[in-house]
């Protein structure tokens, strides 16, 4: 059987992140991807001013509430960038709704980087966030997500292993029995994630080189590669690896071009191969 996922994210028209990212990885994952945009905007809001806005808080509960009266499944609710405060609530009632024994929900709280918040986002937004987040099965924040969720103070790297593991121990008592964090850095030569399996008590680290810069997007080309590993049944941790080895690569080959980094990574390129290692028939 095919598994099918619903994807809770922005549509930003250009500069790849949110759906315009997660449609394409998912769907070369062999899933069938079905989408419920939280917001319109003509590009993302990372360093580029002067963007469109068209919030959809009033769209998404009609949507899902069709869906239901189609008795439609979804192996597993993906949320990422929500248009609005209120959208927490919304997509609470959205996972609850779609909530089955045997699928996942999995929570990107995207709300923060480098120790601020995203522009628009209420200082009470990390509070409102933690709320869907205990819903989560599986949640990807990176380091300053972390600490907002968890109400602690932002601190730079290199982190040490400790400290990760204090944060991911943490945040699964918030809830969710995967966390798998972002930005782990113990020294400036690598960079990657840890992956907590609570119920298993299982912690793993997985690196990669460190590439230089600030690339726009690359959490959800992160999480939507988690997303359809997971989906094709990978362990977290090869899901992980898989995720931070197409995350990289992207980095690597829009480094190379030269391109301007508010515009996203170059993943497209990177498709073909991913969906070779997913698809094991091609
Ligand atoms: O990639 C996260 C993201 C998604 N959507 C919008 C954003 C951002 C990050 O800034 O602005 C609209």
């Amino acid at each position: 059987m095919q598994k099918r996922v619903a994807a809770i994210h922005d549509i930003s028209c250009f500069g790849r992140c949110s759906l315009t990212v997660a449609l394409p990885i998912i769907s070369a994952g062999g899933i069938e991807c079905s989408v419920i945009p939280t917001a319109v905007l003509s590009t993302h809001t990372g360093g580029i001013s002067g963007y469109t806005f068209r919030d959809l808080t009033q769209d998404i509960l009609p949507v899902a509430e069709h869906w239901q009266s189609l008795n439609l499944e979804f192996d597993a609710v993906y949320s990422g960038y929500l248009g609005s405060f209120e959208q927490i609530d919304i997509v609470t009632e959205v996972f609850r709704r779609f909530r089955k024994k045997d699928n996942f929900l999995i929570v990107d709280p995207v709300m923060a980087d480098n120790g601020v918040l995203y522009k628009h986002f209420p200082s009470n937004f990390p509070t409102g966030m933690r709320a869907l987040v205990r819903q989560a099965d599986v949640i990807i924040p990176n380091i300053t997500e972390a600490v907002l969720l968890l109400d602690e103070p932002y601190k730079e790297g290199p982190y040490t292993r400790e400290y990760i593991e204090k944060l991911v121990r943490s945040l699964s008592r918030l809830g969710p029995s995967q966390v798998v964090l972002t930005g782990v850095y113990f020294d400036d030569t690598q960079l990657g994630a840890a992956c907590y399996n609570a119920d298993k008590d299982e912690l793993d680290f997985i690196f990669a080189r460190r590439i230089e810069g600030y690339y726009h997007g690359t959490g959800d080309v992160f999480g939507s590669v988690l997303v359809a590993a997971l989906l094709n049944d990978q362990s977290l941790s090869e899901a992980v690896s898989m995720a931070v080895d197409f995350t990289v690569k992207s980095i690597a080959r829009t480094k190379q071009a030269g391109t301007d980094i508010r515009f996203g990574v170059n993943f497209e390129q990177g498709l073909l191969e991913l969906a070779q290692k997913l698809n094991p028939i091609l």
